[in-house]
């Protein structure tokens, strides 16, 4: 070749769109692309676009490797640029051709430095660059510029991620398990943030501890949803309860969190935990009248299989299944985030259980949109969750327990509704 370098210009057509528009296919495609040509991957850094594209570059020890794609044009821009003689760009091309399912396609061929026109200069750098390069593989997820966004028409969430470790759309829903570097591990369901190992225990501690202080003694739990584990984990810290009772539709997030997320699924093989892969609102319309201390609705937001979670049909059945002294906890959205949905719960749980009974709990969730997160506290008989709080019991427990976010103060001012939240309850 009497060139410095070989670089072939690709126009694929007719591709899978869906492919085009995942950051992370693309980028394991032009890396796969690389490797099989036999070129050394130094790094690779790719980016997807809001709503859609992804543009990226992988650097190779012998160039690098580029792509643009526009999905709704079923398209994707390419570059594959190659110096010395040892890697065969069109290796690559015949690679991403498959990859990106491509039936129809171009390409040319130019020789990139043509030595005939050059002449090479007696180049004295001031510096050399001679330290060795970074490993390749290594920098790999350094440099990895993706993000996970949890958003409505108007609001959004970012995280930026390196992997996906668990990816399963069954016909439920979508379940990942993300690799993040600020947060940790990330759990989603349809593209919202579930819960992340950082700040998980903000969630789980809320749904349970409030509720489980203000019973005199709970024995009976029904736990509706919750696949991950975090809630039962926290309802097994009591020494009363005699036994939890699970009910999760999707047996995927029972999955991904039992591979993924250690922490939050410590609790599965507690004998005193019956784990039931079902329909919770099937489970409860069936369920013995007065037979639970305490039922906690840890369900995931008002769309797809969630969203019978938010009827008075369902939280009529609940109300039958508790004790006489019995309570309920529910996921109660964000009052920024889904102000309709929070209110809507609110009322719907005030007219199940009566005005006086229902009482909402306000928290701090930092990997979800607005960061303010709220649960609806219900009692079959009227209760003040302040006053009726025993203080030294909740702080004795939360230090026993070495609790991350719950004690005696947080549980008086969750309580504690900010006036436009007053306002939005008419409270
Ligand atoms: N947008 C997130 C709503 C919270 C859903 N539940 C999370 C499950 C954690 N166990």
């Amino acid at each position: 070749m009497n060139a410095l370098g070989r670089h072939i210009l690709v126009e694929f057509t007719d591709c899978n769109a869906d492919i085009l528009n995942d950051v992370d296919i693309v980028e394991k495609s032009m890396v796969e692309a690389a490797k099989t040509a036999g070129a050394t991957v130094i790094n690779s850094t790719f980016h997807h676009f809001s709503p859609w594209g992804v543009s990226g570059v992988v650097v190779i020890q012998e160039s690098h490797l580029a792509i643009h794609t526009w999905p709704e044009y079923r398209y994707a821009a390419v570059d594959l640029f190659t110096c010395g003689e040892t890697v065969d760009p069109w290796v690559s091309f015949e690679f991403l051709k498959k990859a990106f399912k491509s039936n129809k396609f171009s390409a040319i061929e130019m020789n990139r430095g043509s030595l005939h026109v050059m002449k090479r200069d007696d180049f004295q750098p001031k510096k050399r660059n001679d330290s060795a390069p970074i490993a390749p593989n290594t920098a790999h997820k350094i440099a990895r510029n993706v993000w996970f966004t949890d958003k409505d028409e108007q609001q959004a969430l970012s995280l930026r991620y390196n992997e996906v470790l668990f990816n399963e759309t069954n016909p439920l829903q979508q379940v990942r398990v993300f690799d993040t570097p600020s947060f940790g591990k990330m759990l989603t369901i349809n593209n919202m943030v579930m819960c992340t190992e950082r700040d998980e225990a903000h969630y789980h501690e809320m749904i349970v501890h409030p509720a489980m202080q203000l019973l005199e003694k709970a024995e009976n739990i029904l736990v509706i949803g919750g696949g991950d584990g975090g809630t039962i984990r926290e309802v097994l810290k009591y020494p009363s309860v005699k036994k939890v009772t699970m009910v999760e539709i999707d047996e995927a997030v029972v999955r991904a969190s039992k591979a993924h997320l250690p922490t939050l699924s410590s609790a599965f093989d507690n004998p005193k935990l019956e784990l039931i892969i079902g329909d919770g609102i099937e489970f409860v319309k069936k369920a013995q009248e007065a037979s639970y201390d305490l039922v906690i609705v840890d369900g995931s937001d008002p769309v797809g299989p969630a969203e019978g979670l938010f009827t008075s049909a369902f939280y009529k059945d609940c109300y039958r299944s508790l004790k006489s002294h019995g309570m309920l906890v529910s996921q109660g959205e964000s009052p920024l985030f889904h102000q309709r949905t929070f209110v809507d719960l609110h009322r719907c749980l005030k007219g199940v259980f009566g005005q006086q009974n229902v009482n909402t709990l306000l928290f701090y969730a930092s990997s979800y949109p607005t960061g303010m997160w709220s649960f609806q506290v219900a009692s079959k008989k009227a209760f003040n969750p302040i006053q009726d709080l025993n203080s030294e019991k909740a702080e004795a427990f939360s230090k026993q327990n070495n609790l991350h976010y719950y004690n005696e103060g947080v549980h008086t001012g969750a309580f504690a509704v900010p006036n436009f939240v007053k306002k939005m309850l008419e409270l």
